[in-house]
């Protein structure tokens, strides 16, 4: 049995239900709640020094790093294999996660930030809390970052730095999906590089933002593929209140308008 501490819409958790799902592999999920900040707790910190979700214990095993913990529960568990065994495809497959793992993942850090962590600041305090909340902050690129965002919103550079990556990232995805020929990134078998793309598509598309990728006809096909999957049930906590993705949405259709715009002014 995997003890899997995870925050029930986190996208680097999802990498990682999706593969429990995939390979039928037995797991019990343990909460740690992002907004109350349990990924910041003293005992937390004693599995993940880091802070952040997910991690794993396997036979009294800690591994932390989403994109680790996948290749070694591809390794250790039966089921599909669902990394390449001919050494030039693994390399080439890896190349995914690493990507997402790099350049996706802080992007979309930006993005969510954005659209659902700002306005909810923002209706909970007054600026001048908000500026001593984030001037607290101890990385001082990271609260450069928020002070941009929690006060320009979209119209921050960061913001538009942050959709010219997730857009030319999804058009890079797209080639790829076309060279390979489908139906899965690496042709025919369903792999890790799939996987790790997954759970990014689902936070765009919960917050309203699919038109990103809706004239990609490689990615938007390959989207349709991975939702039917029966390993989509672990994209997101089977335990997840519906009630939250929909708050989600409500907060992102106020503002796609305005980065439906922005992507068309950036032209990428
Ligand atoms: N590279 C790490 C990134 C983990 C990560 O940043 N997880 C997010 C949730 S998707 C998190 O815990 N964020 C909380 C924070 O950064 O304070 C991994 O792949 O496991």
């Amino acid at each position: 049995m995997i003890e899997f501490y995870q925050a029930q819409t986190s996208t680097n958790s999802g990498k990682v239900r999706l593969v429990l799902e995939e390979k039928n592999i037995p797991y019990r999920e343990i909460d740690i709640n992002l907004e109350k900040r349990e990924h910041r707790s003293a005992a937390y910190l004693k599995l993940n020094p880091n802070g952040v979700v997910p991690t794993i214990i396997h036979e009294d095993r800690i591994l932390t790093e989403s994109s680790l913990i996948n290749e070694y529960l591809n390794e250790v568990f039966d089921g599909p294999d669902l990394v390449p065994s001919d050494p030039l495809l693994k390399g080439q497959m890896r190349y995914w996660p690493l990507m997402v793992d790099i350049k996706l993942h802080p992007a979309t850090w930006v993005i969510t930030y954005t659209t659902l962590t700002r306005p909810a600041k923002m209706a909970a305090k007054s600026d001048e809390d908000l500026k001593s909340e984030i001037a607290a902050v101890k990385d001082l690129s990271r609260a450069q970052l928020m002070m941009s965002l929690q006060f320009e919103g979209v119209r921050s550079p960061s913001f538009a730095a942050a959709l010219q990556i997730v857009r030319s990232s999804f058009k890079s995805l797209d080639k790829a999906l076309k060279d390979s020929g489908g139906p899965w990134i690496m042709g025919d078998g369903y792999s890790l590089a799939d996987v790790a793309l997954s759970p990014w598509l689902m936070r765009f598309e919960n917050i309203m933002f699919s038109g990103i990728w809706s004239d990609l006809e490689h990615l938007q096909a390959w989207w349709e593929r991975i939702k039917v999957r029966p390993n989509f049930c672990g994209i997101v906590s089977k335990r997840l209140d519906p009630a939250v993705l929909e708050k989600r949405s409500d907060r992102g259709r106020e503002i796609w308008p305005e980065v439906r715009k922005l992507l068309d002014e950036l032209q990428v």
